[in-house]
């Protein structure tokens, strides 16, 4: 059967199970949303961490330890402009800086960050459509007990390590979704939450324009990023504990309450499942490996086919 997808995705957690779906889907069938929140300018360039990781990932050219940045990466350019005296917490990889130095003079030059991606996915092969949640500047700000940091700020320089006391997301007042984001949830059958941090990598995707009503209308599968209380990778379980709630895959359920028409979590959390009460797969979340990416995937979306019937 037939099955049109838009998967809302951060970083790294996202991105892997995109791939995954990238893998069995055709491609004109699967519509990437992914989080802005994070982008950030850095050496007066114009950074979108994870709409890079979702590309490079799908492109074959990430690094598989880091999941972010490229394979085969060298770091002349940014030990050069430390040793003279730039600021060096925010690493930069001499390819990837190619990519952010064409963004920026394509964005000085009037281009949308849509568009700019457009061609980019064009250039890297990748036939899925990736759109980012918009081509409105939209900005997570951590509130911390030592102030309010921007994303970037509290996640590599500070290393996660202040105590979260909620977010905000600046701009969203203003910001419209990206064009094509709401014609792709129209014609989707379903829509993936794929796991990443519900706090910092989908709720600003939720919060822009029409997004959430959009897709409030549609079938909505999340993917627990949280297994056994802790987050594969990333701060999620550290910020739902310093935020007073037990971090578990029930609290990520909880978190998207009365949107969700399903909710996949790890056999390692069967237990919880009998708690969360709308329909739940329990399944081997964990993508640590190319082929459990695909095997995840393949799983969701019977699990959605099961759903939609
Ligand atoms: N994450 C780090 O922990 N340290 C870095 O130096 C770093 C550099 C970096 C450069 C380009 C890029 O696209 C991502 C980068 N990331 C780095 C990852 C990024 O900060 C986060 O993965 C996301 O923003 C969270 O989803």
């Amino acid at each position: 059967m037939k099955l049109k997808i838009v998967a809302l995705a951060g970083g790294v957690g996202g991105a892997k199970l995109v791939h995954g779906l990238a893998q069995i889907l055709p491609p004109e069938d699967l519509t990437v949303v992914v989080n802005t929140g994070d982008d950030f300018e850095h050496y007066s360039l114009y950074i979108c961490p994870d709409l890079d990781t979702v590309c490079y990932t799908l492109a074959g050219l990430a690094n598989p330890e880091t999941g972010w940045g490229r394979v085969d990466e060298t770091w002349q350019a940014i030990e050069n402009a430390v040793r003279l005296g730039g600021p060096e917490w925010f690493n930069l990889g001499d390819r990837d800086l190619g990519t952010h130095l064409e963004r920026t003079r394509r964005l000085k030059a009037g281009q949308t960050l849509s568009q700019i991606t457009r061609d980019f996915c064009k250039s890297w092969g990748i036939r899925q459509t990736i759109l980012p949640m918009s081509d409105h500047p939209v900005r997570t700000i951590v509130e911390t007990g030592e102030g309010d940091l921007a994303f970037q700020e509290y996640f590599v320089h500070r290393r996660c390590e202040p105590k979260v006391t909620g977010f905000r997301f600046e701009g969203v007042e203003t910001a419209e979704a990206a064009p094509g984001v709401l014609e792709a949830i129209d014609a989707a059958e379903a829509v993936i939450i794929c796991p990443s941090n519900p706090w910092v990598s989908i709720d600003p995707i939720l919060v822009v324009g029409d997004i959430r009503r959009a897709i409030e209308a549609k079938t909505i599968v999340a993917v627990s990023p949280i297994i056994g209380g802790q987050t594969v990778k990333g701060p999620a379980a550290k910020m739902y504990a310093e935020l007073d709630i037990q971090p578990s895959a029930r609290a990520v359920a909880e978190h998207y309450r009365g949107m969700l028409s399903g909710f996949v979590l790890d056999n390692m959390d069967a237990e919880l499942a009998s708690n969360i009460n709308i329909p739940t797969l329990t399944t081997d979340t964990l993508m640590d490996s190319l082929t459990k990416r695909a095997r995840l995937a393949r799983d969701v979306l019977n699990f959605i086919r099961r759903i939609n019937k």
